[in-house]
């Protein structure tokens, strides 16, 4: 009996233990938002910015919407003159540091999208990553903005 006891207790603080090292807990994302699709279009890019507050290192693996199958990381680089895009296979977030994804470059595209996109609304997101589990966040739907260099609207 006594012994059960001890086995009870062990177990109760070792599950704390593990509750607390959780490193998803070390992330945040603020900043999250989707662009609203021109007319004829089924993919848009969103943005955030994901910090790393914990000790590990953390790679974006994967990104999840309900609104999309396909979700890629691009980013944007300038090649001879032309602003191009291209995937990138994972974004590492190192310890104490923020990776921010905005228009020109990392971004990530979301593909083949049914549903329409109205600015205001807000869709549930999921970031993966290697060792410091996934996290889920609310990104916002934004409306397009005007550019006047044409160069925006070659590559999407
Ligand atoms: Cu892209």
């Amino acid at each position: 009996m006594k012994n059960l006891l001890i086995f009870v207790v062990l177990f109760a603080v070792q599950s704390v233990t593990l509750a607390a090292a959780d490193p998803a807990a070390d992330l945040s994302v603020t900043n999250a938002y989707i662009r609203t699709m021109p007319p004829g279009q089924t993919k848009t890019a969103g943005f955030f910015a994901v910090t790393n507050n914990g000790a590990l290192s953390c790679q974006l693996t994967d990104a999840k919407s309900s609104l999309s199958d396909r979700i890629e990381f691009h980013e944007h680089q300038y090649m001879q003159g032309m602003m191009k895009m291209r995937p990138v296979a994972a974004v590492i977030v190192p310890p104490g540091e923020t990776i921010v994804f905005a228009p020109g470059g990392l971004h990530l595209m979301l593909f083949n999208i049914d549903a329409a996109l109205k600015a205001g609304d807000s869709t549930q997101m999921q970031l993966a990553t290697d060792q410091c589990g996934s996290i889920s966040f609310n990104a916002e739907v934004r409306g397009l903005v005007k550019k006047s260099k044409p160069m925006d609207e070659m590559h999407h």
